[in-house]
C-alpha cells in the first residue's frame, strides 16, 4: 500500500483543496492530511480560523479520497509523521516549492500546481470578513 501524507489549514474548504487532496491520493492508496490545530494556526502561522479543528476534521474525514486526519501541532513534526506512519509519498501545493525537500531522506517529495483561482483568504475578503 502506497501512503500520501499532506498538510494544511483547509479553512472555508473548497474546491482548490479538493483539487489537492484528490490528486495527492492518486499518487497512492491511502491519504493522510495532517491539519493544523487552532492553536498551530493562531501562534504560528497568524491565522485564525473561520472553522474550528473539530469541524475542518469533520469536513475532511467527509471526503472519500481522505483516509485519516490527525492534527499537526508544530512545524517540526513532518519527519516524525512520516516514519510513524510509514509515510511513501509527502505532496504540498507549489505554494510550498522547496520548502519541505529535507524530506526527501525519508520519502519522495511532490508539490503540485495551486489551482490559481481560489484561496481561503480571497473567499474571506470578498465576503467581507
Ligand atoms: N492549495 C491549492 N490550491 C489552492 C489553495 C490551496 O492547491 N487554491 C493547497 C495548498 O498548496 C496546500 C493545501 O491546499 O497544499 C492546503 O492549503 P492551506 O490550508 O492554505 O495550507 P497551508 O496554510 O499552506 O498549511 O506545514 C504545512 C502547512 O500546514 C500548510
Amino acid at each position: 500500500m502506497k501512503r500520501v501524507i499532506t498538510y494544511g489549514t483547509y479553512d472555508l474548504l473548497h474546491y482548490g483543496h479538493i483539487n489537492l487532496l484528490q490528486r495527492a491520493r492518486a499518487l497512492g492508496d491511502y491519504l493522510i492530511v495532517v491539519l493544523s490545530t487552532d492553536e498551530f494556526n493562531w501562534n504560528m502561522k497568524h491565522k485564525k480560523c473561520y472553522f474550528s479543528y473539530e469541524k475542518r476534521r469533520q469536513m475532511l474525514e467527509a471526503l472519500r479520497c481522505v483516509d485519516l486526519v490527525i492534527p499537526e501541532e508544530t512545524w517540526e513534526q513532518k519527519i516524525e509523521d512520516v516514519k510513524l506512519y510509514k509515510a511513501d509519498v509527502f505532496v504540498m501545493g507549489d505554494d510550498w516549492e522547496g520548502k519541505f525537500d529535507f524530506l526527501k531522506d525519508y520519502c519522495e517529495v511532490v508539490y503540485l500546481p495551486r489551482t490559481p483561482e481560489i484561496s481561503t483568504t480571497q473567499i474571506k475578503t470578498e465576503l467581507g470578513k
